[in-house]
C-alpha cells in the first residue's frame, strides 16, 4: 500500500494533518482540521508542491487533463477536486475515499499541495467563470505539501 501524509498550515489558526493511503485506484483521504469556522471550506489538491509565498504558490487546482473545475463525482473535474470538508465547534473531520486522484505514477499527487479554503466550493454551479476554476472558494487558510511516508 501506497501512503502519504500533510501538514497543514497557514498564516492564522487553522491547522491540520491528513493522511493519504491508497489501495487498488481508491485513496482514503483522512484527518482533522482545526480552526476553521464552521461550515463548508473547499478542499482540493492544487499544482505545486512550492510555498515560497505561502499558500499561493502552490499554484491552481492539479488539473493534468485540462477540464473544467467540478465536483469530486463528476466526470468533468480537475483531478485535485476533492469538493468540502465540514467544520463544526471548530473541528473538521475529513473522511474521503476518491478515484482520481494517485499516490504513484506519472500523476502522483505527492510533491503537490493540499489546501483547505476560506469559503465554500460551488463545485462548478456558480454560473461564472470563476466558478469553472476555483469554485469561488476564496483564500487559502492552510496548506500543506503531500509527502511519501512510512
Ligand atoms: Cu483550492
Ligand atoms: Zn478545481
Amino acid at each position: 500500500m501506497v501512503k502519504a501524509i500533510c501538514v497543514l498550515k497557514g498564516t492564522g489558526d487553522v491547522a491540520g494533518v491528513v493522511r493519504f493511503e491508497q489501495q487498488e485506484n481508491v485513496v482514503t483521504v483522512n484527518g482533522t482540521i482545526t480552526g476553521l469556522t464552521d461550515g463548508l471550506h473547499g478542499f482540493h489538491i492544487h499544482a505545486f508542491g512550492d510555498n515560497t509565498n505561502g499558500c499561493i504558490s502552490a499554484g491552481p487546482h492539479f488539473n493534468p487533463h485540462d477540464k473544467n473545475h467540478g465536483a469530486p463525482g463528476d466526470e468533468e473535474r480537475h483531478v485535485g477536486d476533492l469538493g468540502n470538508i465540514t467544520s463544526s465547534n471548530g473541528k473538521a473531520e475529513v473522511e474521503i475515499k476518491d478515484k482520481l486522484i494517485l499516490l504513484e505514477g506519472p500523476l502522483s499527487i505527492i510533491g503537490r499541495s493540499l489546501v483547505v479554503h476560506e469559503k465554500d466550493d460551488d463545485l462548478g454551479k456558480g454560473g461564472n467563470e470563476e466558478s469553472l476554476k476555483t469554485g469561488n472558494a476564496g483564500g487559502r487558510l492552510a496548506c500543506g505539501i503531500i509527502g511519501i511516508c512510512p
